[in-house]
Formats: structure tokens, sequence, C-alpha cells
């Protein structure tokens, strides 16, 4: 055990949402986006452009992953070999099909994280019992936020341009404030429940340094402070989206404690969070045509009890 302080000492005064939407809520601040969020969402429809936000599974250039975790293996069980062997499949008309099969951390490629991921303290989103999570989630699982769906008005804040970098370093903290800064810059404004987007460009660094990434692996991001909790909880932001694999600087630099937003934000408030995605084409349209807002639309696959899920979101301008 390491001598940080512990998330239950430094998240004792920290907002907490928990029973705000009901005792079994399990989609937390999701329940900000009503309907009326998806209409102000596709205002900022003006052309029709589609972004895919997800990064590719099985990139030959490789999959960036959280140190622990591997990439997905994709095996290939039926394919125009087959059909050589004596013992293949005969189907009336002489059909031949091809089959595969991944097999896949469900946290190891773009994803939602389920509300009850992470916790401290023996309690999950909501006051859940630690224990729920024991051979599954039995409570706030990623289901209930499959089943839901994400849509709203999406917000892009370039960070790495903001700084003037191609990528973030290892490391690099920025706060609430450095996001509003980063808004003006862009011309635009963050407005109550947007889903915040953030571009790091770090993952850049994974593909240029190969293993070498990994080590004392601590990726850029937002970094914990109680005015920064205060500002989701004010904003009442649902959904916080990012280009790293965590979301959030891996260990906070004033007190040495790992994914502190995880807690203060996904576990204390309900914000969900999606992590891994590729926004360059998206940067590089708003840098462009100076449309940092659009309708964000994402839904995780729906798999029972489980932590977290691969997911495609769209960034429609
Ligand atoms: C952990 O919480 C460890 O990882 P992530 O949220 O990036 O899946």
């Amino acid at each position: 055990m390491s001598d940080a302080i512990s998330l239950d000492e430094l998240l004792k005064d920290s907002p907490s949402n928990w029973g705000k939407w009901g005792p079994d809520d399990e989609v937390g601040s999701l329940n900000y986006l009503t309907d009326q969020e998806v209409l102000r969402g596709i205002k900022s429809v003006t052309k029709g452009e589609v972004h895919t936000l997800q990064r590719l599974i099985n990139d030959p250039k490789g999959d960036p992953v959280w140190p622990g975790r591997a990439p997905a293996e994709r095996t290939m069980l039926l394919d125009e070999a087959t059909w050589d062997s004596d013992d293949a499949p005969q189907y009336p008309g002489g059909l031949h099909y091809a089959d595969d099969k991944i097999n896949a951390f469900l946290q190891g490629s773009t994803q939602y994280d389920a509300l009850g991921h992470v916790w401290y303290g023996g309690k999950l989103w909501n006051g859940y019992d630690a224990r729920t999570t024991v051979g599954g989630m039995d409570k706030a699982s990623v289901e209930p936020i499959a089943q839901r769906g994400v849509v709203g008005r999406g917000i892009l804040l370039d960070m790495a341009r903001f700084v003037g970098k191609d990528a973030m370093d290892k490391g690099e903290t920025f706060t609430h404030e450095d996001l509003v800064k980063c808004a003006e810059a862009q011309g635009t404004t963050i407005e109550k429940h947007d889903i915040i987007v953030i571009r790091t460009n770090f993952i850049q660094r994974f593909f240029d340094e190969g293993e070498k990434f990994y080590e004392g692996f601590n990726e850029p991001g937002l970094v914990y402070s109680p005015e920064l909790v205060e500002w989701f909880q004010d904003m009442e932001i649902p959904n916080l989206v990012t280009d790293t694999i965590a979301n959030e600087v891996t260990y906070d630099p004033n007190n040495g404690v790992a994914l502190v937003l995880h807690n203060a934000l996904m576990r204390n408030l309900g914000v969900t969070l999606t992590e891994i995605c590729d926004l360059e084409t998206l940067a590089e349209s708003s840098a462009q045509d100076k449309q940092y807002t659009f309708l964000y639309a994402a839904a995780p696959l729906k798999v029972h009890r489980a932590t977290g899920s691969p997911v495609n979101p769209l960034a429609i301008k």
C-alpha cells in the first residue's frame, strides 16, 4: 500500500448525487439528458456531417489499453478454406460463409464505463454495496446505460490545439477553468448539460513510441480539485468523453492518488465516462469550420452485468 491519502479522506466533503434520482438509479447524470436536451443537440446539426469516434479494434498499428489489459483477440472460425474439407457443413444451394469471434476486455477499446466500474470505501454509485460486483455487476452495470442511450449536445474542447501541442505530455494536467478558456478561444461556450469531449491526442504517442508508451504510465488530463467537482455539479454535466485511456490524469500530482475523478465524478456524481475515443477527424473538421458543437449520440452494447462495453459514438455536425 502507498502512503497516499485515501479516497475516503480526500473526498469526504465532495458533493454526491446519491439518491437524487431515487434508490434504484443506475444511469446517474444521464438523467439530465431529457427530451429537450436531445432537441438542443439537434440544433447543432448544420451540415449533416457524421464523425464516428470509436478507435479501430485490432488496429494493425496496435490497440492502446490500460496497463494490465490486453487488446482484443479476433479468431477466424470459418472461411473459404473451411469448405476445402470433406467435413465442411453442406447447405442446400452451395452456401459458404465466414465467421469469427473476439475475446476482448469490455474495457479494452473505445468504451463506456458502467457507473459501478470503480469505487472506494465499499460503496458504488448511489450507495450500492461493493459486494454487488462479485461475479458480475448486480447494480450500476453498463446495461441500463445501454438500454437508455446517450444523446445530447456535445462540445469538443481541443486542449492539445489550445496549448499549442500536437499531443499533450505525460502527466500534463488542466482544470475546468482551462476548459472554459479553451472553449472561449474556440469561439464557443460550454453550456449546462453539455457532453464534454476533450482531445489531448496523447494516444498518438502510443503509435509513435510503441511499448515505451507504458514506461512511467501517467496520462494527461483533468486534475481533481473541489472547485472542479463543484463545476461539474453546477453545470450538471452528464458525460465526460476523452481520447485518453482513463479520462483524467492517472496520478494526481497533488496527492499521488490514482483516478480521483473516476470517483469524485462517476462514483459520487454519476457522471458517465467514455474513454479511448478517436477525435482526430472531428478535431480537424472543427478547426476548419470553427464549429465545435454537435449532436452526440452513443449507445454501448447491452451486456448483462458488465463493467463497461465497447461503443462507437457519433458526432453529427
Ligand atoms: C480503470 O478504471 C482502471 O480504467 P478505465 O476506467 O480506463 O477503464
